[in-house]
């Protein structure tokens, strides 16, 4: 997030004349180009392909018609930087060992208890939820997730009355993620959500998209998924879930704090100090297409906002 791939905040003019450019030009000086930070040569344009269809439920498209992304686009294009800060996580993270895996629940709850990954895929029955997730760097998908309520994972462990927040940690380990041999950044990545936010009903864990597994990149073997929220915000390949009494500090609270907020609802009136939020790209489109209020899901959430004004609380 923090390197900004120069396209995605290139106006879509630029970027027209630049790709004429690389069409013209040789294929030794267009991968000099692509290397430099253009990132969606790689990138499939879908528009004039048949919609991908889920595999589970045969359906391709949202709830306001959007057309699903495809799993190429999903799984090839990702940001995870316990592996690497380029877009190309798949080669990177392929051989990730998701097993054994537990995930600690802890803090202010009556039963604190520690699950095996094995336990949390044969205890929660998964569904599939069709969510937009919009990034923050100004694209988005549309992917079909397997997964469960949070809410059905908290009430297990009984939060106490203290309970206020709910922290999220993914896992550190060098040796297996080789982007936190980067000390530029406070590893482990970290999230959090208020309470009633982790609540809600479309705030899901997720283990799989377009019926089969999830893949390391996407934040194997398991990952948030809060569809309101910039995608930095669905933390991937969690360890550690800690109910708490006072709101956390996230990764990129951390490391850059007059740039991000707590709260990160995505919002095309509030711009991030470095460029617009107005409009977004699509993978697999071409032009850019508005941004709406709470990525579309404003009947679902705004109602928690009610007495938050959502420009100081970015
Ligand atoms: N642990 C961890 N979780 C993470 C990230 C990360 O670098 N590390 N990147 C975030 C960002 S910036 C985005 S946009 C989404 C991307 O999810 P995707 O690659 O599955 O599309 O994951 C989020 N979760
Ligand atoms: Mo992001």
């Amino acid at each position: 997030m923090k390197k900004l791939k120069s396209l995605e905040i290139t106006p879509e003019k630029i970027y027209l004349s630049r790709r004429k450019f690389l069409a013209g030009v040789g294929a030794v000086a267009a991968g000099l180009i692509i290397s430099s930070g253009c990132e969606s040569v790689n990138k499939v344009l879908e528009e004039d392909s048949p919609p991908p269809k889920s595999p589970l439920t045969g359906a391709s498209k949202d709830e306001l018609g959007n057309r699903l992304t495809s799993f190429k686009n999903i799984t090839t294009y990702n940001n995870f930087y316990e592996f690497t800060t380029e877009k190309e996580v798949a080669g990177v993270a392929r051989d990730f060992k998701t097993r054994p895996w537990t995930v600690r629940v802890s803090g202010q709850v009556r039963k604190e208890k520690t699950f095996a990954i094995e336990d949390i895929l044969a205890r929660f029955k998964t569904e599939e939820r069709i969510y937009r997730m919009r990034s923050v760097e100004g694209w988005s998908m549309v992917i079909p997730w397997l997964g469960f309520p949070l809410a059905k994972l908290l009430s297990e462990v009984e939060p106490t009355s203290k309970a206020k927040y709910v922290k999220f940690i993914s896992l550190r380990d060098p040796e297996r993620m080789p982007g936190q041999k980067n000390l530029s950044f406070d590893w482990p990545y970290a999230e959090g959500l208020r309470l009633d936010e982790a609540l809600n009903e479309l705030t899901i864990l997720s283990t799989g998209l377009y019926g089969k597994q999830l893949r390391p990149q996407n934040g194997a073997p398991l990952r948030l998924v809060i569809p309101w929220k910039y995608g930095f915000k669905s933390i991937k390949s969690i360890v550690e879930i800690e109910l708490v009494e006072k709101r956390p500090v996230s990764f990129w609270m951390k490391s850059t704090p007059n740039e991000y907020g707590f709260f990160a609802n995505v919002n095309p009136d509030v711009s991030h100090p470095r460029w617009s939020q107005t409009t977004e790209r699509r993978i697999g489109e071409f032009e850019r297409r508005p941004t709406h209020l709470f990525n579309g899901y404003e009947e679902e959430v705004s109602q928690m906002y009610k007495n938050l004004d959502l420009r100081l609380n970015f």
